[in-house]
């Protein structure tokens, strides 16, 4: 049965765009998933973090995977990229981060979905409403109502050429 999901995708070392497009064509190559959509890449200020800006985006999927399973691939792509995890939110070559899972709500040691900072974050919500206008969040409600509250942070999309 396959569940929708949103994947937020960041990056802010070495050359952010192509690592993030790149990261969206082996979304589209994971086994039992289906790359449904993907939004604009987003240029956006470091929230919590240092160094450049972030090249962000999200894509929507649709999978038969489990979210265990699913997190277990996101981390094989991040590290395909190089990614380190030297401190908490470091600069990264590529962050993966399972948005939302379905409906579900789940709150294991290495998984929280829906992602727990995911409404207080334009990098997010931007795109996330670009592909999906009425999401509501499982436990949170309607993504539109967090938008105002985000409105300070700096964030743009990037030109498509
Ligand atoms: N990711 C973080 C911390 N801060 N800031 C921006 N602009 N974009 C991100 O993807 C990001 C961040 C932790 O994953
Ligand atoms: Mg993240
Ligand atoms: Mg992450």
């Amino acid at each position: 049965m396959n569940v929708r999901v949103f994947i937020g995708i960041g990056a802010n070392l070495g050359d952010a765009r192509v690592t993030v497009s790149k990261a969206i064509a082996a979304l589209a190559q994971l086994p039992d998933t289906t790359l449904v959509a993907q939004s604009a890449l987003f240029g956006s200020a470091p929230i919590d973090s240092t160094g450049h800006d972030y090249v962000n985006a999200v894509a929507e999927l649709a999978s038969s995977l489990s979210a265990a399973d699913l997190l277990q691939h996101l981390q094989a792509i991040e590290l395909a990229h190089g990614r380190e995890r030297p401190y908490r939110n470091a600069p990264r070559t590529l962050d993966l981060d399972l948005l939302m899972y379905g409906d579900e709500e789940i709150n294991t040691a290495d998984l929280q979905v829906p992602h727990p900072r995911m409404t207080e974050r334009a990098f997010v919500l931007l795109p996330l409403l670009q592909l999906a206008t009425d999401i509501s969040i499982p436990g949170k409600g309607s993504a539109q109502d967090y938008i105002a509250a985000v409105a300070e942070q700096r964030i743009q999309e990037l030109p498509t050429t």
